[in-house]
């Protein structure tokens, strides 16, 4: 499918577009049942104390990391612990078939070509998992502190399995902000990666919701202002994203993810 013409403007000048329906019902199921079998089968520890090496050690691969706020995870029967996941990612298309089937497919990649065009590598996947009682949450941010592609050209799709909103955590954006410089990331010797500080008036505010009904999606630019709140509801809040950018793309040996041995999955 042609890029349609009133989402790709909505992507250029807003730095996000809503795109409805990209999933139907039965697949959006499809999705939550493989987050649940992998979660079933992963370890019930801590993914450890240094959520940076977690972070790249999950590069090619599915870590269920578990949201320490609900409790116990081996205190709940495997088929359950999905319930107590805070994130799995952040390669599961690459140890998932039925999540790389979904994320490769055209209707797909007709709604992530509203923001890229030309063929696609596929950089990650991740479910996030904002539970009831969880604790959740996201400051405004730019993905493109964290994933370093060069040129600086990467898109994120979250598509939602849940019906969210403001209630229970949704997605909220500041509209315009993929034109601001990308905030660096620094790792001194020894300690945790740090965002580059600016001062407040420097960060804009994630004002805007992004309610979506499950089997919807956002599509945002690396570089929008995202973030979002815990879930103050006793509905979950589940999503899955996955980022993408032109195939070819080169990509900085500054930043947490490390690339499969086989390069990125290309995906059309
Ligand atoms: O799940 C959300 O609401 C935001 C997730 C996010 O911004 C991220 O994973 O970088």
């Amino acid at each position: 499918m042609a890029a349609d013409v009133a989402a790709s403007t909505t992507f250029a000048e807003q730095g996000f577009v809503r795109l409805p329906g990209v999933l139907e019902a039965s697949t959006v199921q499809t999705l939550l049942e493989a987050m649940r079998d992998l979660a079933a089968s992963a370890p019930v520890g801590a993914v450890g104390d240094d959520f940076g090496a977690a972070l790249r050690a999950s590069s090619t691969g599915a870590t269920v990391f578990w949201d320490p706020s609900l409790g116990e995870v081996a205190a709940v029967a495997p088929e359950q612990r999905w319930s107590r996941a805070a994130r799995v990612g952040h390669a599961v298309h690459l140890v998932e078939s039925r999540v790389r089937e979904v994320l490769s497919s055209p209707k797909v990649l007709d709604a992530v070509h509203q923001g890229l065009e030309g063929p696609l590598v596929l950089l990650t996947s991740v479910f996030i998992c904002k539970q009831p009682g969880g604790s959740v949450e996201f400051g405004a941010h730019q993905d493109t502190t964290y994933l370093q592609p060069k040129p600086e050209r990467m898109a994120s799709l979250m598509i939602s399995l849940d019906d969210a909103d403001a209630s229970n955590g949704c997605l909220f954006v500041a509209p315009g902000s993929h034109r601001l410089p990308t905030r660096t990331l620094a790792r001194p010797a020894g300690g945790d990666w740090e965002e580059e500080q600016l001062d407040d008036h420097r960060v804009p505010k994630c004002t805007e919701p992004v309610p979506l009904e499950a089997g919807s999606a956002v599509l945002y630019d690396g570089r929008l202002y995202h973030g979002s709140e815990v879930n103050q509801s006793d509905r979950p809040r589940r999503v899955l994203i996955a980022q993408y950018a032109p195939a070819g793309v080169e990509w900085r040996a500054s930043n947490w993810l490390e690339p499969p041995v086989d390069g990125f999955l290309r995906v059309g």
